[in-house]
Order: C-alpha cells, then structure tokens, then sequence
C-alpha cells in the first residue's frame, strides 16, 4: 500500500518539571528524526505531540509548587515547548491534553462507548488516605510488587516489571504523599472499560501489525496471554476531563448511568492522554480556522485516513500497554472510523551511568541544563547513535564525550573543515574545475552508494543505531577520499588533479548536509549556509555520481573563519566538571 501521508506522534510529556534525556530519547527525538526523514523524502507528514496535564503527577506537582493547577500547566507547557524547540523538535504542532479539544473528543469518546455498551459502572473499593483525607489515585499508593518483589512498586504499574498493577495488589500499601499507612478501601462509584470483551479482536489486529518490532508486539501479547483485564477510567480527582455522563443516552440495556453517583469525578489520564494525539490534531486545525490545508479529520477518520495515512507512534516500553491496548479499545469500541496506529517504535530504557534518570533525586541530564551547557546536536547524536532500542543503554559523560568528539569533531567536522580551508588557500572561495572524475572517484561513488542505500533503509525502518552507524561511515569514507587524493600533495604535480579531488569533496559536503538533516539539522544547516544554499532545499540524495557533479565550478562558498569549527572537542576538564556536577554513577 504507497501511503501518500505520514502521521507521527510521540509519547507525551507528563507536565510535571523539565524532561531529562530519557525522556527525550524514548519518544520525541527519534520521533522528530523520522518525521524529519518523512519531509526530507518529500511526503506529507504531520508530526503531533504535546503534555500531558492530567492525573496525579500534575496535581501534586502543582501543590508543591504552590500554584492553582491550571496556571501550574499552562507555565510548564510554555517551558516544555521552549526547551523542544530548542533542541530542534520540528512538532506541526505541541498542544495541551487539557485543551477544549481534548476535553470534547474524550467526552464523545466516554459517551459513545457507554451507548454502545463497551462501559459499565461498577463500585470499587478505593484508596483513602486518612492522613491526607482524600482518595489516592493509583499512582500515589505505593507498596511491594506481588510479582516481582519491587519495593516502590505504583498502584497503576510496577516500573520495574512494567505489570499493570490494582492497588489492591501492592503489599504493605501506604501513601506516596504522606507515608502514611492509614488507608483503607472504601466503596467509590467508577467506570469500566469492558476492556475483556476486545481480546479477540485486539489479537486480530495485533496479528496484522507484522511489522511491529518484537518489544512491541511481545508486551502487547503478553497483555492479552494474561488474559485482558476490564479498565477503570475515572478517578476522584478534581483535575481532569469531566465525566460527562449527564449527555449520555441509555447503553443497550436501556439503561442510564448514575449521574450523581459520577458526580465530580474525571476520566483516568490514561484514557484521555491517548486521545490527545486526535486532540491535538485538532488544536492544529483550530490554531488556523478556515484553512483548508489543515483538516484535522482527514488525518484520523474515514476511509481516507485508512488508506492514505500511515500513522507511526514513539514511545518508552512503559506505554506500549495503553497504545496496544487501552486507546485501540477506545477507537474499536467506538465504532467510528478513527485511525488505528500502524507502526509503533517503542524503546528499552537510556540509564544513567547504570541507574534510573531522577528527577525526584537530581540525577542525570534534564534538557534544560543540557542546552545550557552544549548545542542541541551533540546531544541529538549521541542519543540517536545509541538510542535504546534492543535493550537499554547508560549515559556516561566519557563515553559521551569519546562519541561526539570522534563522530562530530574529528571524522564530520574535519571533513568539512579541510576540505574549504585547503580550498580557499589554493582556489579561493569557489568550487574549482580541475579533471574528470577518475577511478578514485568511481570507488568513492560505489561505497557511497552503499552506505547512502544502508542510511535510508535503516531510517526508513526506524533502526537508529544502525542508521546512525551508516552515515558516520559515509563520512568516514569522505575522509578516506581525501586522504587517497591528498589534494595537499596531488597539487604541486597537477592543479586539475587537486581541484577534482576538493571540488568531488565539496559536492560531498552537500550531500553530508541533506543527510544529516534529520539527526543533527543545526550542523547541516550550518554546512549548508556555507556552501550557501538554503538548507530547506536540500534533497534527499539521489544517483551519487550526478550529486558530486551537482555544484559547478565557480560556485562560491564561505569558508569557516579562523578558529570556527563545526563542533569544538570536549575537553578533559569539562568533562570532569559534568561529572561533579550532574553525578558519575547510577546510584
Ligand atoms: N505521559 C509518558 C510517561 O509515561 C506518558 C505518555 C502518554 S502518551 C499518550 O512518562
Ligand atoms: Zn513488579
């Protein structure tokens, strides 16, 4: 099937606090690098994220912080969405899962549902904390894992086993809030997603995702194994969507919920996050009314968003339960056509030195510090060129260090930066004419040909190490070139022979820039300033022999002024002082 769009959305950042690496490399950076690959292959993509306000974490946070919730989100979206943008994720649009939008697609979603009879109202016993008189959401009753022993285990999801937890499961429960152990059960009117009644069909879908990579594909069926649970999907909160239960029509039993046994209560953030990705869609659509290149529907509903539109999402391991499960029950149950995801690219963990990210304890690299201390791209690289794919990887600022110095100073940055310095020096800043392209040119176009055709299906296929790992070795070989064609010394017995050999490099250094543009889109833009051309029109390379024949002779560059390198080294000293300052261990 030739999808003519591309639909890509990344987890959502909870709303609480700055965003460390972790959260950066198991969603939307490589979520940004594909959508970016997408546009860069001239396909029409829509690249969708935003925060996610709802649930507990935002309200504790909030009380903390001793703001009104609302004002507490709308801060912490505003500085969410500056540190993206300054790491360069290029989102359509970053909304709110608050918004009016979310808030009116969740209630359609909750009504529909219960009419057609896919929610049932059920008491639960629910966690009250005297201490805190309150209920306790889920996630803030902790106690010891039943299955795996995990002593901080959450009353939604053990985050050491990744199982979907009932607090009623945990052992020795107390309150994440006070500590305390006063809590009891006590009878709560809820909603139920009948989630139990999908198994069949959910396997059937699931059997049609073939190209789900094997984590994905394995939790979501191990969910279903287990035997699939029904969900609750309100909670006694006051922040949240509101169950709207007073607009519902009677279920097929003719009957009509309790609307003041609902009262007060708000949809679980888990059923309302997910339908954010449609929310947002539709922020976009409403941030320019009337324009008819922002159809927000044709994107997720009716027969064309089936057939036109693939829609891929990123996530850490964590979430693939509630897209595997939770939001396609939604979308099923409700019988509308909504788009189903067709590709999910979830990760392993990116630790820290061994251990986890946090924020809590201040450990590790959070996005705002690490803007302040380097540009975006050093981090893009490392993150992408070990990305936590097939298991998870650890952060250490030496191997950091080691990877951005070898990959971005050494093999890329010299590259460019010898090859128009020895340039200007004996041609000035124009691309020469020199000889016809020779053997050594006919060996460079072949294994370029192949790294290139190894790069674009590996991104192609969301494989980010291994693309990583190909582009570094086509530059490496743009390297090599030079040191076989050692203009430096080719030139003293023949000017043509040293100018094919730079003029071949320079056309090379363009093709670097359109390459690099979906991993580090900084540096490429700065390649391609130098080699004045608009960074934007950049095409993804085609048949490598016309590319290095692509800028004639003649065509004027600016060299990197004295002392201007694409990516200055790290230094010893820095590194050290990183470690000092961030931690150098995972405890
Ligand atoms: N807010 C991210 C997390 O679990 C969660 C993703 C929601 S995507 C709909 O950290
Ligand atoms: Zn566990």
């Amino acid at each position: 099937m030739t999808y003519q769009r591309t639909l890509v959305t990344s987890a959502l950042p909870y709303i609480n606090g700055v965003k460390h690496l972790g959260n950066l490399t198991g969603s939307m950076l490589p979520a940004d690098v594909y959508a970016r690959y997408c546009r860069a292959r001239g396909r029409e993509t829509l690249f969708i994220c935003a925060t996610d306000e709802h649930g507990t974490p935002a309200e504790l946070a909030a009380l903390e912080e001793g703001l009104p919730i609302a004002e507490y989100c709308a801060k912490w979206w505003a500085i969410q969405k500056k540190l993206c943008e300054g790491f360069g994720l290029s989102f359509d649009y970053f909304g709110r899962s608050s918004s009016a939008q979310n808030r009116e697609l969740t209630q359609a979603f909750a009504k529909v549902l219960w009419e057609r009879g896919h929610i049932e109202e059920r008491t639960t016993r629910q966690v009250y904390s005297k201490a805190d008189a309150r209920f306790l959401p889920d996630r803030y009753v902790i106690g010891t894992c039943p299955h795996c022993g995990y002593d901080r285990a959450r009353g939604d999801q053990c985050e050491n086993c990744t199982r979907v937890l009932d607090p009623a499961d945990l052992i020795e429960p107390r309150s994440a809030l006070s500590g305390s152990k006063e809590i009891e059960l006590r009878g709560s009117k809820h909603l139920f997603l009948k989630q139990a009644a999908f198994s069949d069909d959910l396997r059937k879908w699931i059997g049609t995702r073939t190209e789900w990579p094997n984590l994905v594909s394995s939790i979501a069926l191990k969910w279903l194994d287990e035997g699939l649970q029904d969900r609750g999907i309100t909670r006694d909160l006051a922040w949240g969507v509101p169950v709207n239960a007073h607009d519902w029509g009677p279920n097929p039993d003719g009957k009509r919920p309790d609307v003041e046994g609902l009262k007060g209560k708000v949809f679980y953030v888990w059923f309302d996050a997910p339908i954010e990705y449609i929310g947002a869609t539709k922020e976009w659509a409403d941030e320019a009314p009337g324009s008819n290149s922002r159809d927000w529907k044709a994107w997720w509903q009716g027969d064309k968003a089936q057939s036109e539109v693939r829609y891929v999402q990123f996530m850490g391991k964590d979430n693939v339960p509630f897209h595997t499960v939770g939001f396609p029950v939604t979308i099923l149950g409700s019988g509308e056509k909504w788009k189903l995801v067709d590709q999910i690219k979830g990760f392993n963990w990116l630790n820290y030195y061994g251990g986890k990210f946090s924020t809590s304890q201040k450990r590790g690299v959070f996005m705002d510090a690490a803007l302040e201390i380097l540009p975006p791209d050093y981090w893009r690289w490392y993150l992408i060129a070990n990305a936590p794919e097939s298991a998870d990887s650890s952060f250490t600022w030496q191997h950091f260090a080691d990877t951005v110095n070898k990959d971005l100073a050494d093999v890329l940055g010299n590259f460019m930066n010898r090859t128009l310095k020895f340039t200007e020096k004996q041609f000035g800043p124009v691309i020469p004419a020199g000889g016809a392209p020779g053997a050594l040119e006919a060996r460079l176009i072949e294994q370029l040909e192949q790294r290139i055709a190894a790069y674009t299906q590996h991104l192609e296929d969301m494989q980010f190490r291994k693309a990583a790992a190909e582009l570094r070795a086509a530059w490496v070989l743009g390297n090599e070139y030079l040191a076989e064609g050692a203009p430096w010394t080719s030139i003293k017995a023949s000017k043509d022979a040293a100018a094919l050999c730079v003029r071949t490099a320079i056309n090379l250094l363009r093709v670097f820039a359109a390459l690099a543009t979906p991993v580090i889109p900084f540096a490429a833009a700065k390649m391609a300033q130098a080699l004045q051309l608009d960074a934007k029109a950049l095409k993804w390379p085609g048949a490598i022999a016309q590319e290095l024949d692509m800028l004639r002779p003649g065509h004027a560059f600016v060299p990197p002024a004295t002392g201007d390198v694409l990516f200055a080294k790290l230094l010893p000293e820095q590194i050290a002082a990183w470690e000092a300052r961030f931690g150098a261990s995972g405890a």
